[in-house]
């Protein structure tokens, strides 16, 4: 019997929690699994899915139910049911006391890092009080880990995609007049938190020796406008299902927290990460992790500290220099393995299966 999937989350801040929630839910139900997202912020969520009525009491979308989350409190878990609790959120606590007797599994899905001790923590048991079994999930990018989120088909749709036009295709999904784009301009999305070091990100691209497009989803930081070869065009924020056609159109692609990251590093084209900053300075270590996992070249790991500090000028020079022939070329080829890497690993959602399963078969 197909099991059915209870997923809760709560939306800290900005986009990220509901997007990655929204695309697992959306690829277990892809799969054939009943699927309930019980959201406390259905407005964040609309954000992505235009579809979604955030006034709604219950929608299904993409064959996953999208629920407000104070009606968990009458909700009985299903039976035998998965409950994934995203980012240690805390269930409702009604909702919590039946799902002992309904046979539940709950899986505390955690957010993603690339740092070594995920591996000895992936698939812990968390031992409850109530008796349900509780396991630690981590998403991550080794096989030891609980995977990254990738849908069956996804380079497929981009070889298709990529054979096209790119004018074309981003008009078409931005409206932007995309004639104007020379036909030798580096296209750059910008996805970023407002804190970056954003004129010296500029100040690279005016002065770089090709034209720049610079994509702005949303209203482009203040003090960046066009100068110099830069171009800054503000683009409309896309539906999450269109969001990798974005990033397909792009040369370079800044992205930020973990959603957009993961969908990036699938294009296997150049990326700057903007990590979401924590308390303590602790995304540094997180950053650096990743930055040694990836193996990117000494240049891009200058760049992302940059990136990830306040130096314009330090900005405007690690950019330039990735920005050279060699350089760029060095960092194209690591960027185009990296991916093939994570490719070859099982994806997030599947994986997610199998290990209920196994815990089941134990259990
Ligand atoms: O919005 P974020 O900064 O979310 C963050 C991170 O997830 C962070 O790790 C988390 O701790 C914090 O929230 C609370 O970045 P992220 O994760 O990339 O999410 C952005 C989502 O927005 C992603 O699903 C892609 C989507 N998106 C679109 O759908 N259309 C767009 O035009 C753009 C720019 C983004």
């Amino acid at each position: 019997m197909q099991p059915a999937f209870d997923l809760f989350c709560r939306v800290i801040d900005n986009f990220g929690d509901a997007g990655v929630c929204w695309r697992l839910a959306r690829q277990l139900a892809a799969m054939g699994y009943p699927v309930r997202l019980w959201i406390d912020r259905l407005d964040v969520l609309a954000q992505l899915l235009p579809d979604l009525d955030p006034a709604g009491k219950g929608q299904r979308i993409d064959g996953a139910e999208v629920l407000p989350w104070h009606l968990a409190d009458q909700a009985s878990p299903p039976r035998h049911g998965i409950v994934i609790e995203a980012f240690a959120c805390a269930l409702p606590p009604s909702y919590e006391a039946r799902m002992a007797q309904q046979g539940c599994l709950w899986i505390n899905l955690e957010y993603l890092s690339a740092e070594t001790w995920v591996t000895g923590c992936h698939g812990l048991p968390s031992p409850q009080a109530n008796g349900v079994p509780k396991y630690f999930y981590f998403p991550g990018f080794t096989r030891a880990t609980g995977g990254l989120l990738r849908e069956p088909g996804l380079k497929d749709r981009q070889t298709r995609a990529q054979a096209t036009d790119r004018r074309g295709r981003l008009q078409a999904l931005t409206g932007i007049d995309a004639a104007r784009i020379p036909a030798n301009a580096c296209c750059v999305l910008l996805f970023g938190y407002p804190d970056a070091p954003y004129a010296g990100l500029a100040d690279a691209l005016a002065a770089h020796h090709t034209p720049a497009w610079l994509l702005v989803p949303g209203d482009p930081p203040p003090g960046l406008h066009s100068r110099g070869n830069l171009t800054v065009a503000a683009v409309p924020f896309v539906p999450q299902a269109r969001f990798d056609e974005l990033l397909w159109c792009c040369d370079l692609n800044f992205v930020r927290g973990e959603d957009s990251l993961v969908r990036a590093q699938w294009t296997g084209s150049p990326l700057v990460w903007q990590i979401y900053a924590q308390d303590g300075d602790a995304h540094r270590i997180k950053l650096e992790a990743w930055m040694q996992a990836a193996g990117w070249p000494d240049d891009v790991r200058a760049l992302h500290r940059a990136w990830n500090g306040h130096d314009d000028r330090l900005m405007a020079q690690a950019l330039s220099a990735v920005l050279r022939p060699a350089a760029w070329a060095a960092w194209s080829e690591r960027s185009h393995g990296w991916s093939q890497e994570l490719t070859r690993l099982p994806d997030m959602a599947s994986s997610l299966v199998e290990f209920c399963q196994s815990r089941r078969q134990k259990g």
